[in-house]
């Protein structure tokens, strides 16, 4: 604790507690209201602090280092617009679970409303996007006032970790003068050992986690369910958890039921057993006749619910039973047909699952076959393209990515191809996204973020759009030394808006000028703006050399009509590849 001032020994003893509670990552942006709690942090020698200007672009950088650490994250800005600019970082820590602290600094209640300046109205900014709101309020450097500061930052953290679902907590402080740490005689009035000075490496209050085991009856029943129904699915969304992977291939085997595995699963890559794994789904059930012949009984879902447009309306048409795993208090269940929501560890509900079931099913031989056909239908049309294209990134993608690294995709076109396309590998990478709110904003901070929080190798794979959106995000490069490479698809505007009935409905110059939006970035000046180094694709033969070459902008041309044409002709590829089966 910092007796200096009071606002010294405040902020200091509520850091002490984040770092005893285990906070490791903080993300400040310069000001003048919260330069006690940045000074505290900056300190404070069990948290690395990274600054970073524009709080938008701040805020997505925790969002991507919570994400791939898995800890809470702390944001410090100043009063006024600086909290706002959270606001986007905040829905999707919201909406993905992220355990985020959001820590502003505010104006006095006597210099609020007043034209005093630099001062809105701070008070639940973000409204239900937050697991907790504290207005910490001014106090004295008593034992009230520190044992306070010292209990807010416990729950604060036992709030966004998961009490029970991970997310945002916003700590609003008011602060007065002296913001700096000019010496104050006499400030620190307290004289409780615990005020002052906590416990020592613990912290003042421990919050133990929910308890997630599975009960024996869980465990009897679903298993149960299970073996009476032989055709069934596993549907695995995005979650982070590396652990799953064995014990759900295990439970695919036991019950003879396919994993439809979006990427963000981590359940399609990795070095666990896949051979129930299928990756070709959404083309797949494109087809009538197979959605029908695959129509399943019963269906496990884990993680969140795939973006696939086709998944989605196979699994509402097929009136199979849902089981869906939510450990974190969420509701992934846009189907509305699901017959249960499980609140308990997903690992142990598969392994538990598994080992209830006894000896292996046969494979799901048309699923397999099925999804084979379809990886070399795509395989075969995509190595008779001239050009690089958006899909046959992805399959160049899969070859590069290596064991220990992240992926960070952006929404649009780039984590949808990925799901379509990515064929299964066995690389131990994780991949990872920001797909809560389907944002693309914030996506070049939350990868570097990650690649910071994590020191792991990452790639991170951008839309034209999506870099020109947070191209500011690019000066945190400074920082980090970790190699961040990013992959810009440049097919000048939004790719995605052709997929769309918009396409056909409007005038061909109304559609770009409101949806395609050619913006021309140029990804070289963009790149040289912040000195990074650019290489531009010619071949993806050449995308491992590019990755290996480290931190800098990888540019892929590619073109929006002919990424349009070559998806619908991929997919018919692939029915014709089904017809033939
Ligand atoms: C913050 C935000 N603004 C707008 C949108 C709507 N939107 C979805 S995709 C997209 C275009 C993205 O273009 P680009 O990054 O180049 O990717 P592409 O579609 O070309 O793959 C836009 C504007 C959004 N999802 N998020
Ligand atoms: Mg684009």
């Amino acid at each position: 604790m910092d007796p200096t001032n009071a606002n010294t020994a405040l902020a200091s003893a509520f850091v002490e507690e984040l770092a005893r509670c285990g906070l490791r990552q903080a993300v400040v942006s310069p000001g003048s209201r919260s330069t006690p709690l940045a000074l505290a942090l900056w300190r404070q020698a069990a948290i690395d602090v990274t600054v970073i200007v524009d709080e938008r672009s701040a805020a997505f950088f925790a969002v991507g280092a919570a994400q791939a650490s898995g800890a809470p994250v702390a944001v410090l800005c100043t009063s006024g617009t600086a909290a706002a600019n959270y606001h986007p970082a905040v829905c999707e820590a919201d909406h993905s679970a992220v355990p985020l602290l959001v820590l502003t600094a505010d104006r006095p209640p006597e210099l609020r409303g007043v034209g005093a300046g630099q001062a809105i109205d701070q008070l639940k900014l973000y409204g239900e996007s937050v697991r907790w709101f504290c207005e910490v309020g001014s106090h004295d450097a008593d034992d009230d006032g520190l044992l306070h500061l010292r209990s807010t930052a416990c729950r604060a953290f036992a709030a966004s970790r998961g009490d029970t679902r991970p997310g945002p907590v916003h700590l609003n402080f008011p602060l007065r003068e002296p913001l700096a740490p000019l010496p104050v005689e006499g400030a620190v009035t307290a004289t409780d050992p615990l005020a002052l000075e906590g416990r020592g490496e613990r912290p003042l209050t421990a919050v133990t986690p929910v308890d997630l085991e599975p009960t024996r009856f869980l465990l009897d029943e679903v298993a149960g369910h299970i073996a009476e129904a032989p055709v069934g699915a596993i549907v695995a969304g995005r979650q982070l958890d590396p652990e799953l992977r064995e014990p759900l291939a295990h439970l695919a085997a036991a019950a003879g039921y396919p994993i439809l595995a979006e990427p963000s699963s981590q359940l399609r890559c990795g070095p666990h057993d896949r051979s129930h794994v299928i990756s070709a789904y959404d083309l797949l059930l494109r087809d009538e006749a197979f959605r029908e012949a695959t129509a399943p009984e019963l269906v496990l879902r884990f993680g969140e619910m795939p973006t696939s447009k086709p998944l989605r309306s196979w699994l509402a048409a097929s009136g199979a039973d849902q089981i869906v795993v939510d450990p974190h208090g969420g509701w992934h269940e846009p189907s509305r047909r699901a017959a249960a929501l499980l609140r308990a560890d997903p690992t142990e509900l598969a392994a538990g699952w598994a080992a209830r079931l006894g000896e292996d099913r046969p494979a799901p031989a048309m699923w397999l076959q099925a999804d084979l056909a379809a990886r070399e239908a795509i395989g075969a049309e995509l190595a008779g393209a001239d050009e690089i294209t958006e899909p046959g990134l992805q399959l160049a993608l899969a070859k590069a990515y290596a064991d220990g690294e992240l992926a960070y995709t952006a929404s649009s076109m780039p984590i949808r191809d990925q799901e379509a396309f990515l064929p299964p590998n066995e690389a131990d990478v994780t991949l990872l996204c920001n797909r809560g709110t389907n944002g693309i904003d914030g996506l070049l901070s939350s990868g570097i973020g990650a690649a910071h929080a994590t020191g792991r190798p990452t790639t991170i794979v951008t839309g034209d759009l999506g870099l020109l959106h947070d191209l500011g995000g690019l000066a945190s490069l400074r920082d980090v030394s970790t190699p961040v490479r990013i992959v810009v698809i440049d097919n000048d505007g939004g790719g995605i808006f052709h997929f769309l009935p918009q396409e056909q409905a409007l005038e061909g110059s109304e559609f770009e000028a409101l949806l395609g939006t050619p913006r021309g970035v140029d990804v070289a000046k963009a790149a040289a703006l912040f000195d990074l180094p650019h290489r531009r694709l010619d071949s993806l033969d050449d995308l491992p050399a590019a990755l290996a070459a480290g931190t800098g902008l990888i540019e892929v041309k590619t073109d929006r009509e002919a990424n349009l044409a070559l998806h619908r002709q991929l997919s018919k590829r692939v029915q014709a590849a089904l017809a033939d089966l």
